[in-house]
C-alpha cells in the first residue's frame, strides 16, 4: 500500500533535457496539464504528494523516480548514469529525510538510476543498462536484501528502443509481470505470469500499479483491454509530453 509520492512538475527548460525520441519537443504548457492530471490521479489513489520546486539546472528534473529506490524498510539515493542529472538527487534527499530517519546511496563507481529498479513483491528486478553499472546494481542489492528482498540483475544492454529496464517491465501485483516481447522469454521472470504488451505499444508496458488502480499511458487500447479483462482497474493518462523526453509514466513519480 502507497500512501505518499514525489514529484516535480517540469520546469519552463523541460525540453532542454536528455531524449533520443523524434517526437519533436514537448509542448511545455502541455506538459504541465498533463502533469496536473497524473498528481490528481495519484491522489484519487489515496497519495499524498509532496512537491517540489523545478529547477533550472536539472530540464529532466521531473523524472524523479531516477534520483531514489524507496521500499517501505529502506530508502536509498541513487547516483544517476548521466553525469547531468546527478544534482537532482540532493532535493529529493531532503524531501525523504522527512519520511527515513536514514538514507542510503549509491556511491562511485556505482551509477544507477531507479527507472531500472522494478519492485516485484519480494522480489526485485535491476536493469544493467546504458545507466546503471553492475557495481550501482550490486550495491543496491546489498541494501534490499538486508531488508530480506530479492534480487536479480536484469542485462537489458543488448535490448534495443529500451532506456530503462522499466521502460519494458512493470509489476501487476498478484504475481504478475507487463512485459514487451523482447524481454518475454527471459529466464529471469520465470514463475511470474508474463503479460505480453502488444507490439506496437511498448511505451504502455511502463505501467504502474498504485494501491488498488493500474496508471497506464493513454492512447495504447490493447494494453488496456489486456489489463481490464485481467480483472485490473485501469486509469489512462496522457503523458504524451513526457513521451517526447524518453520518460515513462512510473518516472515522474516516486511512490512509498
Ligand atoms: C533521461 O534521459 O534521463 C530523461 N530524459 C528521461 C528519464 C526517464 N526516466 C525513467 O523512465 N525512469
Amino acid at each position: 500500500m502507497f500512501r505518499n509520492a514525489i514529484v516535480r512538475p517540469p520546469g519552463p527548460d523541460f525540453l532542454r533535457g536528455i531524449t533520443t525520441s523524434r517526437l519533436g519537443p514537448p509542448i511545455y504548457e502541455k506538459a504541465l496539464g498533463q502533469h496536473r492530471g497524473y498528481c490528481e490521479a495519484l491522489e484519487r489513489c489515496g497519495l499524498q504528494l509532496t512537491r517540489l520546486e523545478p529547477d533550472p539546472r536539472h530540464p529532466d528534473g521531473t523524472f524523479v523516480e531516477d534520483a531514489a529506490v524507496v521500499t517501505p524498510g529502506v530508502a536509498v539515493l541513487t547516483h544517476p548514469g548521466s553525469e547531468t542529472r546527478r544534482g537532482e538527487v540532493a532535493s529529493v534527499e531532503k524531501a525523504l529525510a522527512r519520511f527515513y530517519p536514514k538514507l542510503e546511496r549509491i556511491v562511485p563507481p556505482g551509477v544507477l538510476d531507479g527507472g531500472d529498479v522494478c519492485d516485484a513483491g519480494d522480489r526485485f528486478f535491476v536493469g544493467i543498462s546504458e545507466r546503471t553499472n553492475e557495481q550501482g546494481a550490486r550495491q543496491l542489492a546489498a541494501f534490499l536484501e538486508g531488508e530480506g528482498r530479492r534480487c536479480t540483475l536484469v542485462d537489458i544492454r543488448g535490448t534495443p528502443a529500451i532506456l530503462h529496464l522499466k521502460s519494458g517491465l512493470a509489476s501487476l501485483g498478484e504475481g504478475r509481470l507487463a512485459v514487451i516481447e523482447a524481454l518475454a522469454e527471459r529466464e529471469d521472470f520465470r514463475g511470474f505470469e508474463i503479460i505480453r504488451i502488444a507490439p506496437g505499444e511498448e511505451y504502455a508496458a511502463n505501467c504502474v500499479r498504485v494501491n488498488d488502480a493500474v496508471l497506464v499511458a493513454a492512447g495504447f487500447p490493447q494494453t488496456e483491454e489486456r489489463l481490464r479483462r485481467l480483472g485490473c482497474s485501469v486509469v489512462p493518462l496522457e503523458v504524451s509530453e513526457f513521451q517526447k523526453m524518453d520518460g515513462g509514466l512510473s518516472c515522474i513519480s516516486l511512490r512509498f
